[in-house]
């Protein structure tokens, strides 16, 4: 698993959703920081080695979300 991880994200439309996807990233364990961009749908995460990004991608969905991990 890389330590920086990038994700599009579905679903967001205004500038709390953003807030929303950065806090519950941010509170995945092992997760270092989560940056999230609302005009290119783009999340940035760095995360230790142990995160798998299925987890980050599941805890996205959980907060109403979508999430496709970019090459
Ligand atoms: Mo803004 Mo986002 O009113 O789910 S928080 S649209």
């Amino acid at each position: 698993t890389p330590h920086r991880i990038e994700l599009a994200i579905g679903g967001m439309t205004c500038a709390s959703c953003v807030a929303r996807v950065e806090k519950v990233l941010r509170r995945v364990p092992g997760v270092r920081e989560a940056s999230v961009n609302l005009a290119t749908e783009m999340a940035q995460v760095q995360a230790g080695p142990e995160v798998a990004v299925q987890t980050l991608i599941a805890a996205v969905q959980r907060a109403g979300y979508t999430a496709t991990p970019l090459e």
